[in-house]
């Protein structure tokens, strides 16, 4: 594990890191306290006030005959991973698929609050999977209005060593199983802690197009499937997801 003061993202550090860093374990850790240009999906930006979170990324040497399909699940095996660090802190925190670690408003389900964000990357022999994880962060700090910290969410714990390696160490857990071959068992735990199933939402798909319906499914190869109002099934493999309503009452924590 190699803890920085600062860099620019953790993510492009492990990106960079030499082929042999990950020869040992077949995996690494990069976290920093501050980042400078802490990066996003699709050039968004990550904004975490130094010591307000925390900000690491895994790396991981991608076995030659490991199906393309299953690197696909690293992003969700993150946010899972997260989610269930977080519930262990005292936080009842979902996924919001694909990789939003996030914290449903009380009085309006549909409305989540955002705890921690993935971003998976991919190298030429590795992958790079990195985590922002808001833990002291407070109102006046939030980087956006719907932002949310452990320390807001009432966490029984702010301890950010114990959760960096808590995090690293259920993300590689989780990996070791699809490796293993049981992305499928995996998978049936990620539908349990992703709040979009059963939501109505509305999908912002790279490109600009847009669909509405009821998120139904995820399938064990972390696609989500939306059905229409009339019926129609589209399987959709990347994009924003907006929660017009939540799933029904018995889905959600009391
Ligand atoms: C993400 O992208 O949520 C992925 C964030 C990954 C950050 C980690 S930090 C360690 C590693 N190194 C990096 O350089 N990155 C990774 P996306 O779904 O595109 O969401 C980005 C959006 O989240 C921004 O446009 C803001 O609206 C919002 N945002 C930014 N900072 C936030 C924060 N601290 N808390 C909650 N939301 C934030």
């Amino acid at each position: 594990m190699i803890v920085m003061p600062e860099c620019d993202s953790t993510n492009a550090v492990a990106l960079r890191l030499p082929d042999a860093e990950l020869t040992t374990h077949g995996w690494a850790v990069v976290a920093a306290e501050k980042q400078t240009a802490g990066r996003g999906r699709l050039g968004r930006t990550w904004a975490s006030p130094p010591g307000a979170g925390v900000t690491f990324s895994v790396a991981l040497g991608v076995p030659t005959h490991l199906p393309a399909a299953q690197l696909g699940l690293l992003p969700l095996l993150a946010g899972m991973a997260v989610a269930g660090v977080c519930r262990a802190d005292g936080v009842t925190a979902w996924v919001k698929w694909p990789n939003d670690v996030v914290v449903p408003d009380p009085d309006d389900p549909a409305d989540l609050a955002k705890l921690a964000g993935v971003l998976a990357e991919r190298g030429a022999t590795s992958a790079v999977v990195g985590v922002g994880l808001n833990v002291s962060l407070t109102a006046a700090e939030a980087p956006v209005p719907n932002a949310t910290s452990l320390v807001r969410q009432g966490a029984t714990s702010l301890d950010r060593d114990h959760l960096v390696a808590a995090c690293a160490a259920a993300i590689l857990g989780l990996w070791t199983r699809v490796v293993a071959g049981s992305a499928a068992a995996v998978m049936s735990e990620f539908r349990d802690i992703c709040i979009t199933i059963g939501a109505d939402v509305e999908i912002h798909q790279p490109g600009g197009h847009r669909l509405r319906g009821q998120a139904t499914a995820v399938d064990d190869h972390g696609h989500l499937e939306i059905t229409s109002e009339e019926g129609r099934s589209t399987i959709v493999t990347a994009g924003d997801v907006i929660h017009v309503r939540p799933p029904e009452p018995p889905e959600l924590p009391l």
